[in-house]
Order: C-alpha cells, then structure tokens, then sequence
C-alpha cells in the first residue's frame, strides 16, 4: 500500500535533520518510518527535503533510493550549542514532556533558536521561489516551531502544514515559557497542525486560548484577528505494517532468534526497546525488575531483562548522568541477584542495533516493557504486536498510560501507571502468567489497530489536510 500525495503539488519537507546517513564515506537515506512513508509520495510528485547537516557542505544534492533534492542548512558550533543542546533539548523537550526533569530557561539559547529558524526559513523560501508549480511545505516538529510564521510572511499564499512529534504540553505548563506568544503565533500562521493524539490537539487548542487574547477557537479551527485560519487535527503516527511482518518471518530473523533462544535458554525474558531517554522511564523499569527479584525470590533464575538502548544527546548532560545512573542500576541489580555459574538476570546492550536483530528480540520476548513516563507515540509498541502478529502471535505488552499509543491499544495492552513501581513490579509477574488464549487474543487486536492506521495512513491525512485547509481557507 502506498500514501497519495493531495494534487500534485511538489512536496517540501523541512525537519530538523535531513534523512541522511554516512556509512564508508557513501551517503544513503536513513531508515526510518517518516522516509519510509514518504518515499511513495515524493516518487510521485518530487519534491525536496532541508534539514540541518553537520557536513553541510559534503551532502550531495541527490542520493539514490530518495527521490528528491536535498537541501542542508549550515549551522555553526555555537548556534548549535544554543539552538541544539540547548533550547531544543534543555528547554522545549522537558516541558512538553511535562517536567519529567526540569526545563532550563535561557535568554540567549532563545536567541540561537530564533537565528536557526531564520536560515531554515531562508532555505526553504530558495527552494519555494524555483518551484515551477507551488508546493506543500509540511514541517516537522518542535525544532521547528516559529518557521510557519516566518514562511507566512514572505509568502502569504504559500501551503503550510506543521506536525509535532512529542506531546502538547496542559496551558500551565507551556505558559511557564518567556516566549509563548512568539511560540504560539510562530505555529498558528500554517494552515493546518497535526499531534497525535485529540488530547495533545486540546492542549494546545487551550494553550492558544489562555495565552492569545486576539484568537477564536471554534472546533478544531483557531480564527486570528487577521482573519486567517488554522486548523488543529489529530493524526497518529504509525509504522509500515508489511514491511515489519515482511520482516518478522525472514529467515535471517529466524537464524537471530534461534542463537538468542539457545542464549536464554528456558527462562522467560522481558524486553525495553528505547532511546536512552529520561522520558522513557528506563530506570523506573529497572528498579521494578529489582524488586520483583527482591520480593519474589521463587521468580529468581526464571526470567531474563533485556534492556536495548540506543544513545541519544550525549552532548547534553542530563543525558549523560541518565546513562550512568543506568548502567549504575544494571550493575547494581547483577550484582544483588547473580548467583555464581549462572548468567545474570539483566542484560543491557547500550547500541543501535540492526532491525533483523531488533524483530529477533521482539520474537523472543513474553513481556514488552513500554513504560515511558511521557512519550508522544511510541513506535516501539507497534512495531512489537505487529512482529508478534505475523509469526506465533503470542507475548504481552505492558504500556504506560502517558504515551499516545496507549490511546490507540485502550484495554488490549497491560496498561500500567510507570511511576508506581511497586504496581510495575505486580504487573510485570501478572503479564508471564496471561493465559495463551488472552494473550493472542490482545495481540491480534492490537495489531489490527496498527494496520488499519498505518504509517502511509498517517501521512495522507497530513497532506490531505495541509491541501484541503489551504484550498478552503
Ligand atoms: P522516539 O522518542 O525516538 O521518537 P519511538 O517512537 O519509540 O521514539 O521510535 C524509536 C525508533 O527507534 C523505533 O522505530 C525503534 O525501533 C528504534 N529503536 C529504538 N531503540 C533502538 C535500538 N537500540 N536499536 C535500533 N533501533 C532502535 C519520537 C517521539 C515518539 C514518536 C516518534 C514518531 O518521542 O513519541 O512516536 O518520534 O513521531
């Protein structure tokens, strides 16, 4: 199945970074869900993609596998260091992901983020003048959250849709920022505003009404003084569903489970899969793995934790603390419970690892942990049940209830409050003694529900959204 793109207005995309990834000095695209879904549309209608590159100068203007032309915006260290390091992942991360560490206010990491937004926009406005038709640009995320209004003004008529990645923080949360207004009315001068879940829509639907005196709110529509529109919808994001399951029964998957059973032997094994994030409630999951072997001794030797994560910002400290606060636990818990000549019960792989390894593991886990203590979506979820769904259909998913994705799974997951450890702890033993007919029974709806809403899905919506509102308006 494939996305379709509204018309056939060439598409511009602006992120953060550009889909790009060096291996042996020879640029490829990245893999991911976001080049994934759009590969289809931009075979069809071209298009262009700006984003930020540490080696601006060295990326070429086309790589093969991605059809189209690729823009990098240069930044210096020090514009880095403000707009990067700083107010993106110091700043907007923590508050939208409501204070699960402390957001940093800084006056001059705002001055960067304004500077940065400007060469984006400076970049994109090139690209939009030499377009021989007029395009779509469709902006991702909360680096990204003045561009709109930036776009707006130099180009009045231009097509403009933003999606944000990460949640909306409640009114009282994002009023702590000095610069709300600016933030909102960078926003509101799209067209139209994806998040992926209604709640996320309503909190940002009441942040602009307690925030802009001179904006109406009427359903999902915000009207400015101006008489422009915008309208804000929900559009979760999602996963290509064949291809994982495509992926699920390789017999390259198959080999990698076979190894990782004879590794694990007959002890059940639980599963985390993340970033090595704060929001992703890491070492709330160990500590209830700790207790679990703690308080239920009969458990010991039977059951296995693996814990996957992928480094992330180790440019910002907390980021750094966090992974030695992990790897302190890990070492912590094996040393408690590790009975001699036998293997520990936790094992932690800090490292991206590849996806016929990632489905490999997926295969073999009982129990998937995804208990983030915030999180937008969380693809980590879907990419289980829909692995589990192609091969035996079996395994447990344990959710938190603070992701997007537990919005879509309702009651099917094992949904669980991640701050309550000691209630993580009961759940995790209740999820290894599930019934095989409940569990397939869960999966198998779980599943459905990524099919039906998936990756390609997500993105249709967004265009045909950025398209209607704007030929509307
Ligand atoms: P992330 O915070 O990165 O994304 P998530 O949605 O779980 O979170 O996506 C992570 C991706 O990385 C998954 O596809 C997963 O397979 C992969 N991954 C994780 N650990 C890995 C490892 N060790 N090795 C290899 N691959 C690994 C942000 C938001 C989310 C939102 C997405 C998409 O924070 O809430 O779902 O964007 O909008």
């Amino acid at each position: 199945m494939g996305a379709t793109a509204p018309g056939d207005a060439p598409l511009i995309l602006v992120a953060n970074r550009l889909p790009l990834a060096r291996q042996q000095g020879v640029w490829r695209p990245a893999s991911g869900g976001l080049v994934t879904a759009l590969t289809p549309v931009i075979e069809r209608v071209g298009g262009a993609w700006i984003g930020w590159d540490e080696d601006a100068q060295g990326v070429p203007a086309r790589v093969e596998g991605l059809n189209c032309d690729l823009h990098a915006v240069d930044l210096e260290p020090e514009l880095v260091e403000g707009y990067y390091h700083g107010f993106t992942n110091r700043t907007l991360w923590p508050l939208f992901h409501d204070l699960v560490v402390q957001p940093v206010i800084d006056r001059s990491w705002w001055r960067s983020y304004v500077t940065v937004t400007t060469r984006f926009a400076d970049a994109v406005s090139e690209v939009v003048e030499a377009s021989p038709t007029p395009p779509i640009v469709w902006i991702q995320d909360y680096h990204l959250l003045l561009l709109p209004q930036l776009l707006r003004e130099r180009h009045p008529d231009l097509r403009i849709g933003m999606f944000l990645h990460i949640p909306f923080p409640a009114p009282e949360l994002f009023a702590r920022l000095p610069w709300r207004e600016s933030l909102l009315g960078g926003m509101l001068a799209a067209d139209s505003l994806g998040f992926h879940t209604e709640q996320y829509r309503d909190n940002f639907l009441r942040t602009v009404q307690r925030v802009l005196p001179d904006a109406t709110v009427l359903g999902d529509r915000v009207m400015r003084d101006d008489g422009r529109r915008v309208r804000a919808l929900a559009h979760p994001i999602s996963i290509d569903t064949e291809d994982f399951a495509e992926l699920a029964r390789a017999s390259a998957t198959d080999a990698e489970v076979a190894a990782l059973r004879e590794q694990f032997g007959d002890r059940k094994v639980l599963l985390g899969v993340d970033r090595l994030d704060y929001t992703k409630g890491i070492r709330h999951r160990l500590q209830a793995i700790e207790l679990l072997l703690e308080q239920r001794p009969h458990l010991r030797g039977r059951f296995v934790f693996v814990q996957i994560a992928v480094p992330s910002r180790d440019d910002v400290e907390e980021y750094r603390r966090l992974r030695t606060q992990v790897e302190t636990e890990v070492g912590r818990i094996n040393g408690r419970f590790t009975e001699p000549g036998h293997d520990v019960p936790v094992h932690y792989l800090h490292r991206a690892i590849d996806r016929t390894r990632l489905a490999a593991y997926y295969r073999l886990a009982d129990v998937m942990c995804v208990t983030p203590l915030k999180d937008g979506m969380n693809l980590v979820a879907k990419e289980f049940v829909t692995v589990r769904d192609a091969t035996d259909g079996d395994g447990v998913l344990i959710l938190s209830e603070f992701c997007g994705t537990a919005y879509e799974f309702g009651h099917d997951a094992v949904r669980c409050n991640p701050f309550d450890v000691e209630g993580l702890a009961t759940l995790m033993e209740g999820a290894l003694e599930l019934t095989p007919d409940d569990r397939r029974a869960r999966i198998a709806r779980m599943a459905q529900v990524v099919r039906d809403h998936d990756v390609f899905r997500w993105v249709t919506d967004e265009l045909d959204a950025i398209w209607d509102v704007a030929g509307t308006a």
